[in-house]
């Protein structure tokens, strides 16, 4: 697909650059490895350091689920990881997952070449067992927010930034959530890898912020 990057951007104070669950299952040896997500880790550092150069927010967000979340295929009678799920209200779905980011495991720990230092906020998401939270911003239900949106406001964030894992899940909806609430967002495509599930999605993802008013950035879009 043909993406079209932003030229010359200058950070300043009012950017945001949200780093998303770069945790140990979802990188290969993870039980939710996303393919190449080992990959974008020194640049992802690199892109934070000109943040902070500039002035810029860094924030982690932690995928922290209880065991008994609904969103693993294992508390489900005869269900597999992968399988289609969708409950009535989008509160889990639309597959099923492995065992991943339980809190307090080694899983669900950042990688440890991900540099913590540079971090001003970490926001935990999908403690609630019955609700996952693929946006950094909310529940996918909407009817709880995470705290992130308090917390860019609170800093006058106009700008964010979005990078990390999983392309067309967490990173795809925390950046169509910024844009509903009112952010520009620019997604940082080579700054993230996709697990591509149901196949195709990926492309399907990319595609809805191409259409819509999301920009794409890449290291080299930065002065
Ligand atoms: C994610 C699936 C389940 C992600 C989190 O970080 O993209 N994907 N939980
Ligand atoms: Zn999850």
């Amino acid at each position: 697909m043909q993406i079209e990057y932003e030229k010359n951007i200058k950070i300043n104070e009012r950017d945001a650059l949200i780093i998303v669950d770069m945790q140990n299952d979802f990188i290969p040896g993870g039980s939710l490895a996303v393919d190449e997500g080992d990959l974008i880790i020194e640049d992802i550092n690199k892109i934070a350091s000109k943040f902070k150069e500039n002035n810029g927010i860094i924030i982690l967000t932690q995928d922290w689920h209880p065991q008994n979340h609904l969103s693993f295929a294992s508390n489900h009678q005869g269900k597999n990881p992968g399988d289609n799920f969708m409950s009535e209200d989008g509160a889990i779905g639309p597959v099923l997952w492995p065992d991943h980011c339980v809190q307090g495991t080694k899983g669900a720990e950042f990688h440890n070449e991900l540099n913590l230092n540079l971090a001003d906020k970490i926001i935990q998401k999908g403690m609630n067992t019955n609700v996952d939270s693929y946006s950094g911003f909310q529940d996918n239900d909407k009817k709880s927010e995470t705290g992130l949106r308090k917390y860019l406001d609170s800093k006058k964030i106009k700008r964010i930034f979005v990078c990390g894992l999983a392309l067309d899940y967490c990173c795809y909806y925390t950046a169509m959530d910024g844009l509903d609430f009112g952010y520009k967002v620019f997604f940082m495509v080579n700054l993230t890898r996709g697990v591509d599930l149901p196949e195709g999605n990926v492309e399907n993802t990319l595609k809805n912020m191409k259409k819509s008013d999301i920009k794409f950035a890449k290291i080299e879009s930065f002065k």
